[in-house]
């Protein structure tokens, strides 16, 4: 075996899992154990066996893991990451209504930040909605429909992170281009700074899009994902 190979294994093991807010004398439902061992095998390999395992009593959660291999070079040494991250699905929340085939959403009709508006979502359970189809773009226009008392501009997940002002760099919460998220219909004039600088995502009730002044208060739709499986 090359004395110039060394593999190291680092494991990065990030839980997303959306807790009761209460630590105090509450009882262990669950555990994430993680167990790594390496061998020199007759052949000169060296290999690495780990096993994740989660124990999760009387919960029917789904659990997502990904695991992802990276190789480096770095002064004549060849580096081997193997990077997992464990994902647990957040509760369904009770309130949200559910359009078959699309997800489950609650429209909020008080006014907030973009900001609070993220952490209200969150929460919840959800996120702030993102639309991904046309017909999810028609469940957000039903349920501002109803509220025909509410403010005409609502927040949505999406935003300019850099402040470029300009459309194409405009991305949903979670890092991704409209385009390839599926639904970049602007309104006409949009992104429009006539009263600042305006950097979140926001839609109409035509469900076109805009963008709004961060700090100003509007209603604001959130999501729960269905890729999930419920
Ligand atoms: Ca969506």
């Amino acid at each position: 075996m090359s004395f110039l190979l060394r593999i190291s294994a680092f494991v990065f093991i990030s839980v997303v899992y959306f807790a009761e807010p209460s630590h105090q004398g509450r009882a262990l439902k669950g555990s994430v154990g993680l167990s790594m061992v390496n061998h020199f095998n007759q052949t000169g390999h060296c290999t690495i066996d780990f096993e994740l395992s989660q124990v999760f009593r009387g919960s029917k959660r789904s659990w997502r893991v990904n695991i992802k291999h990276e190789v480096y070079e770095n002064g004549g040494l060849e580096e081997h990451v193997v990077k997992g991250l464990l994902t647990a699905q957040p509760p369904k929340p009770s309130d949200y209504e559910l359009f078959p085939s699309i997800g489950f959403y609650k429209f909020h009709p008080e006014a907030r930040t973009f900001a609070d508006s993220l952490k209200v979502c969150t929460d919840e359970g959800g996120h702030l909605a993102i639309i991904n189809s046309i017909p999810e773009a028609n469940v957000l226009k039903t349920l501002y429909a109803r509220h025909s008392d509410v403010w005409r501009w609502a927040h949505i997940g999406f935003h300019d992170p850099r402040e470029s002002g300009t459309r194409g760099n405009y991305e949903t919460i979670f890092g991704e281009s409209l385009k390839s998220a599926g639904y970049d219909k602007w309104a006409p004039d949009e992104p429009d700074h006539t009263y600042g600088q305006a950097h979140c995502g926001v839609i109409n009730r035509d469900v076109l899009l805009g963008a709004g002044v961060c700090t100003g208060k509007r209603p604001f739709f959130c999501e729960y994902d269905l890729s999930w499986g419920v």
